[in-house]
């Protein structure tokens, strides 16, 4: 069994989640402010599972993300300011200011990239591990994804396919109990949604996605054997989404109460209070972490603000990759 230490993966976990909540609290207000064009999908509240997951894999793994991407992204070490720039469709961004908050690639830390039509990164890790698995590099692929996406039927062939193939593929199914505005009580008649990977041949775990100690065990455990050539994993993280759906959402369908409820599992408070009681963290270095964190995201804010927008001369500059410079 794999171990949690408190120190390596508990405080960089931790300083982890709180910068990324920082950066993603901010969406809707720049939202609001007309900074960013299209809609947005902040994760706060779900920060435990990309941040559990990331701390489980290597720069070389391949992550395909959903349209509530940032957290994947950056958990996966994206820079801040390159990734708001990109959000705020800025030439500093990692694709130039032209993908936006649901197109945010970046190649040389395995980002596959974020991506608007739901259940899409399923396919696309599935793909990567296939070829991961045919060149030998050794890397393994993660495919994030909602509730709502684990009913397109790419889920299935996806499934099917790496549980014949043996790849090595986690498949992290982030269960925030809503697909826009319908629950998953109205979606689905099978709500263990492991018994989805378990028809297939695929492991199936479930974790509590508010503790951020449980995911990332899980993830070990799934990478370490998806490495050693042991195939799939479906990791089934229970979690809540904060914020509404997208900036400007009523959250009509969803009652007070049960906000409150999870907003008293926070798992960001969760895991400080942990780590206080175990002494690796008091609350004066922990207040002064989340100072130093909340200037950091002002930092990146900036520079996203002063970053220029593309030029149109630029219009279809990398808008096609050429053949050859595909490497996965
Ligand atoms: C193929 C496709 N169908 C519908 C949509 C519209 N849509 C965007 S997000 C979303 C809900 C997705 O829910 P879930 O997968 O649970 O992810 P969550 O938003 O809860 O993180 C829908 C239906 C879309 N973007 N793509």
């Amino acid at each position: 069994m794999p171990d949690f230490d408190n120190e390596t993966q508990g405080i960089t976990g931790l300083r982890l989640m709180a910068k990324i909540r920082e950066f993603e609290r901010r969406m809707p207000l720049l939202s609001e402010e007309g900074l960013i064009r299209g809609s947005t999908h902040p994760s706060v509240g779900m920060e435990a599972v990309a941040v559990g997951v990331s701390l489980a894999l290597e720069t070389g793994d391949a992550v395909a993300s959903n349209h509530r991407g940032h957290a994947h992204t950056l958990a996966k070490g994206a820079d801040f300011g390159r990734t708001m720039a990109e959000i705020l469709g800025r030439s500093d961004g990692y694709c130039g200011g032209k993908g936006g908050s649901m197109h945010i690639g970046v190649k040389e830390i395995g980002v596959l990239g974020t991506n608007g039509i739901v259940g899409a990164g399923i396919g696309i890790a599935t793909g990567s591990a296939l070829a991961a698995k045919v060149s030998g590099d050794g890397s393994v692929a993660v495919a994030y994804f909602g509730d709502g996406a684990s009913n397109q039927g790419v889920l299935a062939e996806a499934f099917n396919l790496a549980a014949i193939w043996n790849l090595p593929v986690i498949f992290v199914l982030e269960n925030n109990h809503y697909a826009q505005s319908a629950s998953i009580e109205e979606m689905v008649a099978q709500p263990d949604f492991t018994q989805r990977g378990i028809a297939y041949g695929v492991k199936s775990v479930a974790v509590n996605g508010m503790d951020m100690r449980d995911v990332y065990l899980a993830a070990r455990e799934a990478v370490d054997k998806a490495r050693a050539g042991d195939g799939p994993t479906l990791i089934v993280a229970d979690t809540y989404r904060y914020l509404g759906h997208m900036a400007g959402d009523t959250e009509i369908y969803r009652d007070a109460d049960e906000v409150k409820q999870w907003h008293d599992k926070d798992p960001i408070a969760f895991l400080a209070s942990v780590l206080i009681d175990a002494g690796v963290l008091d609350n004066e270095r922990w207040t002064s972490m989340q100072a130093e964190l909340t200037t950091e995201v002002q930092a990146a804010e900036d520079f996203a603000r002063n970053s220029p927008f593309p030029d149109v001369s630029t219009a279809f500059t990398d808008v096609y990759d050429k053949e050859e410079e595909v490497s996965r």
